[in-house]
C-alpha cells in the first residue's frame, strides 16, 4: 500500500465499524430495506468524505473520534446520492463500487426507498449522537444545505440537463466553463465543503480555522471532479465499462472537452498535451492537498 491509500487507511479503519453500527436501526425497519441500505453504504468505497471530515477535525486540534458521527452522516448522504444517481431515470448504471447497483440487486422501488431512508438517517444520526444541541443543529443545517436544492440536488438537476449540451451551445468557452464549474461545485464540491465544516464544528474549530478548511475543500472538490472527467475521457471503452457498467456514453460537456475548446485554435497535439497536463496536475493537486491537510493535522496535534 502506498500514497493516498496509506494516508486514508486509519480513517477507513475508524469509519467502517461506525457505518456498520449506525445501520442496525430499530425494529420498525423492514429487513429488505435494511439489507439494501447496508448493501449500498457498506460497499467498498474510498471513504474520501469521511476521511476529510476526520482530517478537518484533526486540523482543528480534535481527534478522529470527535468526528466519527458527522463522518457517518456525510457518507450516508453520499451513498444515497450514488443510489439515486445510478437509477434508470438518472445515469442508468449497472455497476457501482465493483458490484451491481442497488436497484439491480434490490429493484428500483427498494433502491429509491433506501436512498430516501439514508437521507433521513444521516440527519437522525447527527441529532441523536451529538449531545451538544447547538453543535448538532449547526452540523445538520450545513449538511442539509449542502445536500439540498441549491447544492447536491440542484447540481444534479443541472447536470442531467447538461447531457444534451455541448461547449458550442454557449456564447464562449468562458461561459461554458462558469456553468460547468457551477454544476460541479454544487453536485460534488458542496459535500466536500460540508465535510470540512462538519469536521471543524465537531472539533470546536474557530471560524478562521473552518474558513481555511473550506478554501482547501473547495479546491479539492473541483480537482476531484476534473480528475473524474479526465479518467472518463481517457479511458478505453473497456475501462469505461468497468467504471460505469456501460460500454459507451461519455459526456460531451466535460472539463477535457472544455479544455479542447479553449485550445481550439491550437493544434490537436496541444489539446492532447493539455489533457495530459490536466491529468497530472489534478492528481498531483489532490495528493498534495491531502498531504498538506495531513501534515497540518499532525502539526496541530503534536
Ligand atoms: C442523485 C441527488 C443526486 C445526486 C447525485 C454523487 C452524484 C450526485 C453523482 C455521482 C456521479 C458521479 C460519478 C459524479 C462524479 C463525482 C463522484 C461523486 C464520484 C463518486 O465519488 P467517489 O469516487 O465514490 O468518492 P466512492 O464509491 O469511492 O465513495
Amino acid at each position: 500500500m502506498s500514497g493516498i491509500a496509506e494516508i486514508l487507511q486509519p480513517y477507513r479503519d475508524a469509519i467502517e465499524p461506525a457505518l456498520d453500527e449506525a445501520t442496525q436501526f430499530g425494529q420498525g425497519c423492514p429487513d429488505r430495506l435494511k439489507q439494501a441500505i447496508r448493501y449500498a453504504l457498506l460497499a467498498p468505497g474510498k471513504r474520501l468524505r469521511p476521511a476529510l471530515v476526520m482530517m478537518s477535525a484533526e486540523a482543528c486540534g480534535g481527534a478522529i473520534s470527535d468526528a466519527l458521527v458527522p463522518a457517518v452522516a456525510v457518507e450516508m448522504i453520499h451513498a444515497y446520492s450514488l443510489i439515486h444517481d445510478d437509477l434508470p431515470a438518472m445515469d442508468d448504471d449497472d455497476l457501482r463500487r465493483g458490484r451491481p447497483t442497488t436497484h439491480i440487486e434490490f429493484g428500483q422501488a427498494t433502491a429509491i426507498l433506501a436512498g430516501d431512508a439514508l437521507q433521513a438517517a444521516a440527519m437522525a444520526h447527527l441529532y441523536t449522537h451529538t449531545p451538544d444541541r447547538a453543535r448538532a443543529a449547526r452540523m445538520m443545517g450545513e449538511l442539509a444545505m449542502a445536500a439540498g436544492p441549491a447544492g447536491l440536488v440542484g447540481g444534479q438537476e443541472d447536470d442531467l440537463a447538461a447531457e444534451s449540451l455541448q461547449i458550442a451551445d454557449f456564447a464562449s468557452p468562458l461561459a461554458a466553463r462558469l456553468h460547468l464549474e457551477s454544476i460541479h461545485r454544487r453536485k460534488t464540491g458542496d459535500l466536500f465543503i460540508a465535510c470540512a465544516k462538519l469536521g471543524g464544528i465537531a472539533a470546536g474549530g474557530s471560524d478562521a480555522q473552518i474558513e481555511a478548511l473550506v478554501g482547501f475543500a473547495t479546491a479539492f472538490g473541483l480537482a476531484f471532479q476534473i480528475t473524474d472527467d479526465v479518467l472518463d475521457y481517457t479511458a478505453s471503452d473497456e475501462q469505461l465499462g468497468k467504471r460505469t457498467g456501460k460500454d459507451s456514453g461519455r459526456g460531451k460537456f466535460t472539463f477535457p472537452d472544455l479544455m479542447a475548446a479553449e485550445n481550439s485554435s491550437e493544434s490537436q497535439l496541444k489539446s492532447n498535451q493539455a489533457i495530459t497536463q490536466a491529468t497530472d496536475a489534478t492528481a498531483t493537486q489532490q495528493h498534495a492537498g491531502i498531504e498538506l491537510a495531513r501534515r497540518h493535522a499532525e502539526a496541530m496535534i503534536s
